[in-house]
């Protein structure tokens, strides 16, 4: 087979597979047909470098562009930056960034120097690694000051963290996280910046879509100066990036975005995010909502299966995710591959008490909810997942057995819900 035929047909039974999978990754989401239609459309092979140039009289970007030809993407990239300013409460929005580890690393290299200091959590503790010196922080030469942790809360120890910051006294104190149950203690740690006069930089990749859907806390209100995030885990848009800050700090990040670290950005994901943006306007709230519900009963189902799903008595989780400890199951690595083996794809993951030597086989297992609520499914279904991941694990039928379930159950949910489609 030619490889351009053999490429097609992989397509092919990606979508036939995964459409038959219940989609279960803290990080990923699905598409509506119009964000589809976006990603296709012929801004994919355009470009549009340039400047941002102030608003119009309605509040309206303006770009002052190096190329020729951007009269309708102008209004598309318009529209994303006014929409993420309305959404988030963004003083100033800028959506050149073309992933998250670029909106993070943006927002590092306008609020600091080569060499300064950053405090965030560490990765077993739930950072995403651009917090850390294996990546964007690293590529900074930022020596990353962990927090302390409250492993019972699963959360940011503040008195803890306080007396580490006081001391280190970091330019750049990072929020949010990759394992992000509950919302961090914003409002707190604003008073610890104000004192050491560091910027906080909250990475809300994993919640945009919950923020957008009112449902987390809202990290400008609270007191960051930044947010960074990319635009697909639960905020469903295409891959991509979005960098939020301060009307002060505009100047610098847009710098930072572009000539800084990215040439041209992906004028088909920025039309893409456009429309998810939309999409969380009118349908945010229901579909925000449906995921902390969702997350919350597949817990208490997990639970009464007999898994440890942490944080029992905080009600498991306020955001998408579940996280479990299946130490007791042989580990994530086995837990995670004998789900596949029955169509349910999740992923292993640390728990703040596994050493980086662990993240082969780490302790624990990461479930996010929100695409199988994009596919419309409400509480009765996570019961019924509960029990299908139970057969596997608790009682050791045949993962293909259980597949034939998962494949059953799959089939009355392929509409994309929250959408204008
Ligand atoms: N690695 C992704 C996650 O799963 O959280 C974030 O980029």
């Amino acid at each position: 087979m030619e490889f351009h035929q053999r490429i097609l047909s992989l397509i092919e039974e990606q979508e036939s597979w995964r459409g038959n999978c219940l989609n279960m990754i803290a990080s990923e989401n699905v598409v509506s047909p119009s964000v589809t239609r976006a990603v296709a459309s012929d801004f994919g092979h355009r470009y549009a470098e340039g400047m941002l140039a102030g608003k119009d009289g309605e509040g309206m970007q303006l770009f002052d562009r190096f190329y020729q030809g951007n009269r309708f993407f102008d209004k598309v990239e318009a529209i994303a930056i006014r929409l993420s300013e309305e959404l988030f409460g963004a003083e100033h929005a800028n959506v050149v960034p073309i992933s998250g580890v670029v909106a993070n690393l943006s927002a590092y290299y306008a609020l600091a120097s080569y060499g300064d200091k950053i405090s965030a959590l560490t990765i077993p503790a739930g950072a995403h690694i651009s917090h850390g010196k294996v990546s964007a922080a690293g590529v900074m030469g930022m020596k990353t000051i962990p927090y302390a942790f409250d492993n019972d809360e699963m959360n940011i120890d503040v008195d803890g963290s306080k007396k580490i910051l006081l001391e280190e006294k970091p330019k750049i104190m990072v929020l949010g996280a990759s394992v992000f149950l509950f919302p961090h203690p914003v409002k707190e740690m604003r008073e610890i910046a104000d004192e050491i006069e560091a910027r906080i930089v909250y990475d809300g990749a994993h919640v945009l879509g919950l923020i957008a859907g009112k449902r987390f806390q809202s990290p400008f209100e609270e007191g960051a100066d930044v947010v960074t995030a990319s635009t697909h885990k639960t905020m469903p848009g295409p891959q991509g990036g979005v960098v939020m800050c301060k009307e002060e700090l505009s100047k610098k990040i847009d710098n930072a975005a572009f000539p800084g670290l990215v040439s041209n950005h992906h004028l088909h994901h920025v039309a893409g995010y456009a429309i998810a943006l939309a999409e969380m306007q009118k349908f945010g709230e229901d579909y925000a909502g449906q995921i902390v519900k969702n997350s919350k009963a597949l817990g208490q189902a997990m639970h009464e299966s007999g898994f440890k799903v942490l944080c029992e008595n905080k009600g498991f989780t306020k955001s998408h995710q579940l996280l479990l400890d299946v130490s007791n199951f042989g580990g994530g690595k086995e837990f995670a591959d004998q789900m596949e083996r029955s169509n349910i794809i999740l992923n292993k993951n640390m728990l703040p008490w596994d050493s980086m030597k662990d993240s082969r086989n780490p302790s624990g297992i990461r479930i996010g909810v929100q695409e199988l609520t994009r596919v419309g499914m409400k509480e009765s279904e996570m019961k019924e997942i509960g029990g299908l991941i139970k057969r596997v694990i608790v009682d050791k039928e045949e993962p293909e057995k259980v597949k034939s379930d998962v494949v059953e159950l799959r089939k009355n949910f392929t509409k994309i819900h929250y959408c204008f489609d």
